[in-house]
């Protein structure tokens, strides 16, 4: 069975492609999420791709992704700039966290400045859409290589690793 990298979405999320393009694209989360699932097959993972608008349940999807998954990829959409308790999660969980959003967060409201997730997190995308889901799959992916012991790789996904420098 394929590792498991869960994605998690924060409140309003499922609204996505239905206001404010402007700012968000057109992409629905379902558009998201079918694309999610296709790059990471192509990378040998599995994805468990979620959306709630309730802070607790988003704490009790980190706490259970311990044991799942091999990491998280999580929007935690406004609860990013205000929860602790999502922060705290992260930094029990000790899995790699890559943190994502779909605007550039330092190009909008200076109360968006700030992340309580950035600071649990192995790394940030933010601006770039919903690709930006994609390229943390790809991180993920390359983090997951660099484990002692992982095994070896297949052709395709070293056709994929080509793409990047490292
Ligand atoms: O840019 C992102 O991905 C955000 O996480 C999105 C959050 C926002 O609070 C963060 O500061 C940045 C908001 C998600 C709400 O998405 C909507 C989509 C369409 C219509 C209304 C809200």
């Amino acid at each position: 069975m394929a590792a498991t990298v869960f994605i998690l979405n924060g409140p309003n999320l499922n609204l996505l492609g239905q206001r404010e393009p402007e700012i968000y694209g057109r992409e629905t989360l379902a558009d998201i999420e079918a694309a999610c699932a296709a790059r990471a097959q192509a990378l040998g993972l599995e994805t468990d791709f979620r959306q709630s608008n309730g802070e607790g349940r988003m704490v009790d999807w980190i706490q259970e992704a311990r044991g799942k998954a091999v990491g998280i990829v999580i929007n935690a959409g406004a609860y990013t700039h205000t929860s602790v308790a999502i922060h705290d999660a992260l930094k029990a969980v000790e899995l790699p966290v890559i943190e994502v959003h779909l605007s550039n967060l330092f190009a909008r409201e200076e109360f968006r400045h700030h992340s309580y997730v950035s600071l649990a997190a192995t790394g940030m995308i933010c601006g770039l859409g919903g690709a930006g889901y994609l390229l943390a799959l790809e991180a993920l992916h390359n983090l997951q290589r660099r484990r002692p012991g992982a095994p070896p790789r297949s052709a395709a996904k070293k056709e994929l690793d080509g793409q990047w420098p490292n």
